[in-house]
């Protein structure tokens, strides 16, 4: 495979596990983490073989957030010229489904990676938090936005004002969250979920994530019109033939993603 330097990648049928690997920084997502995250992402997006992603840190860090020591001499200037977002809006465009596997810090940046994926698995002993304030600084890649949507305006703001991070069964109770397991078995889990949709017609997959996400940010009118051109859609693929002739004769279907 690919050789990186702070991450690792290993593929098992149509799944891929992306592992962070800068654990003697808890996963601090420097620039040159970010980068080679996001573009082996985007190749696994375009990878035929490939139909859902796994992300997952160390068993002590899922993300401890943006590296501090590449912000703490920064002026506004330099920071605006790097434009580090960049690299976390292409995340936004990604096709497939990611899973995050959470175990450990999830915090600032590593909250809002973790809340970028479509899916959040967490160990019981996961913590997730925006701790931007104690630094003087607040979030910058969804945080103060993704946090409300997802937990809604008086747990978010007690979450980014305190700083103070929150347990694993808070963010499962908070809906931040999708299951909590026992930490040895989080990624397990994640990788269970990834398996059952790669099984599925990757067409449909890739348009309910679409389509979902329209849900967030258009009105429900639009949301419905463009839910139902998605519906059309697939309704020309030979995925839907298969999948519904595979049920009138009783067996499994074989999807192919056309
Ligand atoms: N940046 C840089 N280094 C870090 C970070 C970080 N975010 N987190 C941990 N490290 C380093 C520590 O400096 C330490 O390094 P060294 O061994 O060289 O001293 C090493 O990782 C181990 O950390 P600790 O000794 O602190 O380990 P503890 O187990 O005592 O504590 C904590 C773990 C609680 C996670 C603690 O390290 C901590 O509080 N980290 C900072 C958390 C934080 O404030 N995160 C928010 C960062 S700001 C941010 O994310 C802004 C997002 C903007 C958008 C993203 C754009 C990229």
């Amino acid at each position: 495979g690919r050789s990186y330097k702070y991450i690792s990648v290993d593929v098992d049928g149509f799944v891929a596990l992306v592992e962070l690997r800068r654990h003697q920084a808890h996963n601090a997502l420097n620039l040159e983490l970010m980068e080679e995250l996001v573009a082996e992402l985007e190749r696994l997006d375009v990878d035929d073989d490939v139909r859902c992603t796994v992300l997952t840190g160390s068993t002590r860090a899922f993300a401890a957030g943006a590296d501090i020591s590449e912000m703490v001499d920064a002026t506004a200037v330099e920071m605006k010229l790097r434009n580090q977002f960049r690299c976390w809006d292409r995340i936004r465009w990604l096709r497939k489904p990611l899973i995050a596997a959470v175990n450990g810090y999830a915090l600032g940046g590593g909250c809002e990676l973790a809340m970028a994926c479509d899916i959040i698995v967490a160990g019981e002993n996961a913590k997730f938090g925006q701790p931007e304030v104690n630094l003087g600084i607040m979030p910058g890649a969804g945080g103060t936005q993704r946090l409300v949507r997802a937990v809604g305006k008086a747990r978010a703001l007690e979450i980014l004002l305190t700083g103070e991070p929150i347990t694993a069964e808070e963010a499962l109770q908070f809906g931040l969250i999708n299951r909590v397991v026992p930490s040895e078995l989080c990624v397990q889990e994640a990788l269970r979920i990834a398996q059952v949709i790669s099984s599925k017609a990757p067409l449909a997959v890739q348009l309910i994530k679409e389509s979902v996400g329209k849900a967030y940010d258009s009105t429900l009118q639009d949301g419905m019109e463009y839910e139902r051109n998605c519906f059309y859609l697939l309704c020309g693929s030979q995925d839907k033939t298969e999948g519904m002739r595979a049920f009138m004769e009783k067996r499994q279907p074989f999807f192919q993603g056309r």
